[in-house]
C-alpha cells in the first residue's frame, strides 16, 4: 500500500498533488477497477471535509435554493447504482507527446481510466426538487479543493448541459465499488458523469449552480479544450471537450513484449462517450498495414 491506500503498482506522475495511473496489469484484470488500483487525477491538495458539517448548495437559475446534508441526500432521494467508466482527457497523452511536446502536462499512459460501480442519487432527482428555471441550460459543479494551477487560483469546477444532467446515469455518488467513497476520489460526495471527460465528474462537490452559459472557470474556459493545430491556449480558445472521443489501447502483451508463435490473447479496452457504442474491435499485427476483426472473448 502506498499513499491514499493505493496499491504499489500505480504509476505515479506527481506526488503533490497526487496524480497516478492504474497499473496496466490491474486495468487488464477485469471489467471493474478496484478502488485501491483506480487512477487519481487532482489539481490541488485533497481537501479535509467534516462530513457531518458538509452541505451541498444548489442555487442559480432555480425556483428553490437547496442546502442538503448527506443524511437528507441519503434519506430523501432514491438510491441508485451505476457502473461507469471515468476517463481523463489526458489519458494516453504519452502518445501525443511522442509527436509534439505538451509543456507542463504529465505523460499519461493508457491507465488514466477505470470503471467502477458508483452508488448515490440521481442528479436529476435533486434538480427536480430545485426546479430549474427556463433560462437554466447548464449545470455547474464546484469542488471544495483550491487549485494553484489555475489562473487565478480557484476551486475546481465545470459544467454539463442540463439535458445530460437530467439523464438517470448522472450521479451524485458517495460510494465506489460498494465501499464509502475514498477521500482521494471525492468524499463525501462527487459527481459521476458517464461518457464525459473525467474533469466534469467533480470531486468534493460543494455547490451546484444552474446557469444560462457553460462554466466560465479555468478548468472549462481555459483548460480541457481542443485547439486547432496552430492554436495557442487561452480563455475561450478552441472548443471545450465534452464526450470522450472513441479510443482504444492494448494492455497486454505490453509494448516490446516477446510472445510465443501461435494464437495470442490480447487484453485491452475500447471506449467512446455518449451514445456511440463500440461495435467491433479490429487488430493489426503489422503496424496498421492490414487489419482483422478481433473475436471478443
Ligand atoms: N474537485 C475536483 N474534482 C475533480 C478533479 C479535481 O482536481 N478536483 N479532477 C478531475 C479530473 S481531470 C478527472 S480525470 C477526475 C479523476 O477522478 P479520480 O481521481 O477519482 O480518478 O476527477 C475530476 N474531478
Ligand atoms: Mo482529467
Amino acid at each position: 500500500m502506498s499513499r491514499y491506500d493505493k496499491r504499489a503498482d500505480l504509476i505515479v506522475h506527481e506526488h503533490e498533488p497526487f496524480n497516478a495511473e492504474t497499473g496496466l496489469a490491474a486495468l487488464a484484470d477485469g471489467p471493474l477497477t478496484a478502488a485501491d488500483a483506480f487512477y487519481v487525477r487532482g489539481h490541488g491538495p485533497v481537501p479535509e471535509i467534516d462530513p457531518a458539517a458538509w452541505r451541498l448548495r444548489v442555487h442559480g437559475l432555480v425556483e428553490r435554493e437547496l442546502e442538503l446534508s448527506l443524511e437528507t441526500l441519503r434519506e430523501g432521494f432514491r438510491e441508485r447504482d451505476v457502473v461507469a467508466t471515468l476517463q481523463c482527457a489526458g489519458n494516453r497523452r504519452e502518445g501525443l507527446i511522442a509527436i509534439r511536446d505538451i509543456p507542463g502536462e504529465a505523460p499519461w499512459g493508457p491507465g488514466a481510466t477505470g470503471t467502477a460501480a458508483w452508488t448515490g442519487v440521481a442528479l436529476a432527482d435533486v434538480l427536480a426538487l430545485a426546479g430549474p428555471l427556463d433560462e437554466g441550460a447548464h449545470v455547474g459543479f464546484v469542488g471544495a479543493d483550491s487549485s494553484p494551477e489555475a489562473e487565478p487560483v480557484q476551486p475546481f469546477g465545470g459544467s454539463i448541459p442540463l439535458d445530460k444532467a437530467c439523464r438517470p446515469e448522472v450521479l451524485l455518488a458517495w460510494a465506489m465499488n460498494g465501499e464509502p467513497l475514498p477521500p482521494v476520489h471525492g468524499a463525501p460526495l462527487r459527481v459521476v458523469v458517464p461518457g464525459y471527460i473525467g474533469a466534469r465528474s467533480v470531486k468534493w462537490l460543494e455547490r451546484i449552480e444552474l446557469r444560462s452559459r457553460p462554466w466560465h472557470g479555468y478548468f472549462q474556459h481555459v483548460a480541457y479544450r481542443l485547439l486547432p493545430e496552430d492554436g495557442a491556449p487561452g480563455p475561450g480558445a478552441g472548443m471545450p471537450l465534452g464526450l470522450v472521443a472513441l479510443n482504444a489501447d492494448v494492455l497486454s502483451p505490453a509494448d516490446g513484449d516477446t510472445v510465443a508463435a501461435g494464437p495470442v490473447e490480447l487484453r485491452g479496452y475500447a471506449f467512446a462517450g455518449g451514445e456511440r457504442h463500440v461495435a467491433r474491435v479490429d487488430v493489426s499485427l503489422d503496424g496498421g498495414a492490414t487489419w482483422s476483426q478481433a473475436e471478443l472473448l
